[in-house]
């Protein structure tokens, strides 16, 4: 294990002994995982993959709303990825600019018997290290102000790549050079 991967999961897990140790008020409070539709992006070697569609070629359009909070406040509504790693032979490291574009996000690391051995909330999430067999589910708003600077119908990329292996100096393994890369690309519903 490198040592940028082992600070992924220290903060992970740091971020974990955080949250439980907060009043039963402050956690969980945000976001739920309570939205039917949930959009499933495998990874495999070395893609990124939503509906068998490498996102490489076919970046993954996901629709978001306003919805109002009251008469002033608006907020984007949920969106709720799961990143599935349940069939890849090895380990992915997961970044995406759009981690950084949330009000708040929420992630549950899940084992491979679905069990949650870690969760985390953040506004900014750096990276998610999934070893084989891991799943992340992922729910978070997009911040409001970002998609409220989007005309109708027009579109905002984020890149989301992993990088493991690609370090200064490179090494031979480096997924990133392997295309393991896509596009993600928020559009405002009207
Ligand atoms: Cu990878």
């Amino acid at each position: 294990m490198t040592m940028k991967k082992t600070i992924g999961m220290l903060s992970i897990l740091a971020l974990v002994g955080a949250m439980t140790a907060g009043s039963p008020s402050q956690v969980g409070t945000v976001i739920s995982f309570a939205q039917e539709k949930v959009t499933t992006i495998d990874l495999g070697e070395y893609f990124f993959k939503a509906d068998g569609k490498d996102l490489k070629q076919t970046s993954l359009v996901i629709p978001v709303e306003l919805k109002k909070v009251d008469e002033e406040e608006v907020e984007a509504e949920d969106i709720e990825l799961v990143f599935d790693n349940s069939k890849a032979a090895v380990e992915h490291e997961i970044m995406s600019p759009l981690f950084t574009a949330v009000d708040m996000m929420r992630v549950e690391i899940l084992d491979k018997s679905d069990n949650v051995i870690a969760e985390m909330e953040s506004s900014a999430v750096h990276e998610i290290l999934l070893k084989v067999g891991w799943k992340a589910h992922v729910i978070f708003k997009v911040g409001h102000t970002i998609v409220e600077s989007l005309d109708d119908g027009a579109k905002l990329d984020f890149e989301i790549s992993c990088h493991v292996g690609h370090k200064a100096g490179g090494q031979a393994n480096d997924h990133y050079k392997a295309g393991m890369r896509g596009t993600i690309e928020l559009v405002k519903k009207s």
